[in-house]
C-alpha cells in the first residue's frame, strides 16, 4: 500500500504542474480581454504598447482609422478569440485527470480492505493449523501407546503359543515354524512372534530339540534354522545375542564331516531325522525353530 500511495502523490503533482502551466497560459490569454475593457475606461497606459496599438482602432473610429486600420481588426480578432476555446479543453483534461486520481483512490481503498480481510483469515487458519497439529500429536501419542500394547500381546501370545504348542526345556520352549525362509527372514520372524531363533546351549537342549524336531517331521527329513552363525568371522561361531557357542553338535560321518562350506556356508541347521548340525548357505529357503521364555 506504501507503493500505492506514492504513486498517488506522484501522478497528483504531475497532474498539478500539468495544469498550472496551462492556468498560466489562461491568464496571459484572458488579460487582452480585461484590457478591452480597460480601455474604455482609460486604464490602458500599463499594457505593452503593441497591445495598444492592436486595440485603439477597435475603440476610437474617430482617430482616423481608415480601410488599413479596419484590416488590421479584422486580422486581430481571431487570435483574441483562441483562449475562450483553449480554456474549456484544459478543465476537461483536468477534470477527467481528478476522476482518474479518484478512481485510483478507490481502487487502494478496496486494496487496502482486501488485505484487511486477508490478515483475518490467515490469523484463522493459523489458529487452524496450531488446533490440527495439537490433534495430530494426541493421535500419534496414542498410536504409539497402541502399537507398543499391540507388540507386547504379540510377544505374550508368541510365548503362550510357543510353549502351547511347542516344546518346553527349562525355562524356555522351541517352537517349530513351517515357514521357508533365509536365515534372516527367520531371525525376523521369530523377533516379530517376540521369540528368538532356537540357540541350544547345552546338550540338554540340544537333545530335546532334536527329539521334538524328529517326532514333529516322521518319517520325514527337514532341515531348520537354528540362531547360530560364523557370518561375523570365519570359524567363530555366535548365537545370535552375539555369545559364543561352546557345545556343537555337528554331523560327523565318513560320507560327510561338518562345517565343510568354509566362506560359502556360514549359517546353521539342524536336520530333523539325527538332530546333527549342517553349515549352510544364508540365504537357503528352511523350516526354523523359535525359542520363547516361559
Ligand atoms: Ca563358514
Amino acid at each position: 500500500m506504501g507503493k500505492a500511495a506514492v504513486l498517488v502523490i506522484i501522478v497528483c503533482i504531475l497532474a498539478l504542474s500539468v495544469c498550472q502551466p496551462e492556468t498560466g497560459s489562461l491568464e496571459s490569454h484572458s488579460e487582452p480581454a480585461v484590457d478591452k475593457a480597460a480601455i474604455g475606461t482609460g486604464k490602458e497606459r500599463s499594457q505593452p504598447e503593441s497591445q495598444d496599438q492592436e486595440t485603439e482602432p477597435l475603440n476610437s473610429p474617430e482617430n482616423g482609422g481608415g480601410g488599413e486600420e479596419g484590416e488590421m481588426v479584422d486580422t486581430e480578432q481571431p487570435r483574441e478569440s483562441e483562449p475562450t476555446t483553449a480554456a474549456p479543453e484544459v478543465d476537461d483534461t483536468c477534470s477527467y485527470i481528478l476522476s482518474r486520481l479518484t478512481d485510483v483512490d478507490s481502487a487502494i481503498h478496496r486494496l487496502n480492505v482486501a488485505h484487511y480481510t486477508l490478515d483475518v483469515k490467515m490469523a484463522q487458519m493459523a489458529d487452524r493449523v496450531t488446533g490440527i497439529a495439537a490433534r495430530l500429536e494426541e493421535v500419534w501419542d496414542t498410536l504409539e501407546l497402541t502399537t507398543r500394547i499391540s507388540q507386547d500381546s504379540r510377544k505374550e501370545i508368541g510365548r503362550l503359543e510357543g510353549c502351547l504348542k511347542g516344546r518346553r526345556v527349562g525355562y524356555k520352549c522351541f517352537l517349530i515354524i513351517r515357514l521357508y525362509e533365509s536365515y534372516a527372514g527367520a531371525l525376523k520372524n521369530c523377533q516379530d512372534r517376540g521369540g528368538r531363533l532356537a540357540m541350544p546351549r547345552d546338550r540338554k537342549e540340544q537333545e530335546a530339540l532334536a527329539e521334538y524336531c524328529r517326532g514333529f517331521f516322521h518319517p520325514g527329513n527337514w532341515p531348520l534354522w537354528l540362531g547360530i552363525s560364523d557370518q561375523r568371522s570365519e570359524d567363530l561361531y555366535l548365537f545370535e545375542d552375539g555369545t559364543r557357542v561352546t557345545f556343537f553338535y555337528w554331523r560327523k560321518s565318513y560320507l560327510s564331516s561338518q562345517p565343510d562350506g568354509g566362506r560359502r556356508e556360514n549359517c546353521v541347521g539342524l536336520s530333523s531325522d539325527d538332530g546333527d548340525w549342517w553349515d549352510n548357505d544364508c540365504e537357503r529357503l528352511m523350516y526354523f525353530v523359535c525359542e520363547f521364555d516361559t
